[in-house]
């Protein structure tokens, strides 16, 4: 049975392109073809002065995090289960498609990558002396080794359709060329490197992809902060 979200479901992102939270789910988004207004909430340390909070978000963020999603006059933060909240409210197109692996294959992975990717990619710009940084990308190293043997059962992460485990993913492929000035030293694996280059190519990669200024933003924000620290 599919489940359309009503007109008056109004969908909107508070999130920001930094954020690699933020940007998982408006990858889900675009993938999924949900229409949605993107209200840009900057993470604290990327607030201009004088930003403002908007009230909404300050009233229904749990946490005062990034992402959080309204539908409707409902609210939910945590992208991990915005990502299935979505999933809940509109069903169709699914990323969590039944028939592309075993069942929980796709959240399963999604919840590796967080578990495992995640804390070595911050570990390489949070890093703050070489070798935490080299640690970090060699752990970094060693999840694109597990993911690489994903992609020999299939084109996407999870089997035969792109699924939630591409929208984890995604943040990866969108600071990668940052990261790499930041220390990242691991090579893409082939099967890895073919699947970043399909699954950026979709609209919704091309979505959250980031502009040489973004990714120089980036890099320039965690050279300042490890400049900052070194100097403590
Ligand atoms: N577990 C959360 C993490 C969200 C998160 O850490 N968001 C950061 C920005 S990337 C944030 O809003 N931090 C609070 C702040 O900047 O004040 C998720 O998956 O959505």
């Amino acid at each position: 049975m599919s489940s359309v979200l009503a007109p008056e479901s109004e969908v909107a992102l508070f999130g920001h392109w930094i954020c690699p939270f933020s940007t998982r789910v408006e990858f889900a988004l675009v993938e999924r073809t949900i229409p949605f207004a993107l209200v840009d909430v900057p993470p604290t340390a990327a607030r201009p002065p004088g930003y403002v909070v908007p009230d909404e978000f300050v009233r229904h963020s749990p946490r005062g995090e990034i992402p959080m999603v309204r539908v409707g006059d409902r609210y939910r933060a945590d992208s991990l289960p915005i990502l299935a909240w979505l999933e809940e409210v509109r069903n169709e197109p699914s990323l969590v498609p039944e028939g592309a692996g075993p069942a929980g294959l796709a959240w399963e992975r999604a919840g590796w990558l967080d578990a495992n990717l995640y804390p070595a990619m911050i570990g390489i710009y949070y890093g703050t002396d070489d070798r935490l940084v080299a640690g970090a990308s060699d752990a970094l190293g060693d999840t694109l080794v597990e993911i690489d043997r994903w992609l020999g059962d299939g084109e996407w992460l999870a089997g035969e359709r792109i699924s939630v485990a591409e929208a984890v993913m995604v943040p990866f492929y969108v600071r990668r060329r940052g990261l790499e000035r930041l220390g990242l030293r691991a090579e893409l694996p082939d099967r890895v490197a073919r699947h970043e280059a399909a699954t950026m190519d979709r609209p919704a990669g091309r979505a959250v992809a980031w502009s040489g200024e973004q990714t120089e933003e980036f890099v320039g924000r965690f050279e300042r902060y490890r400049v900052s620290r070194r100097s403590r």
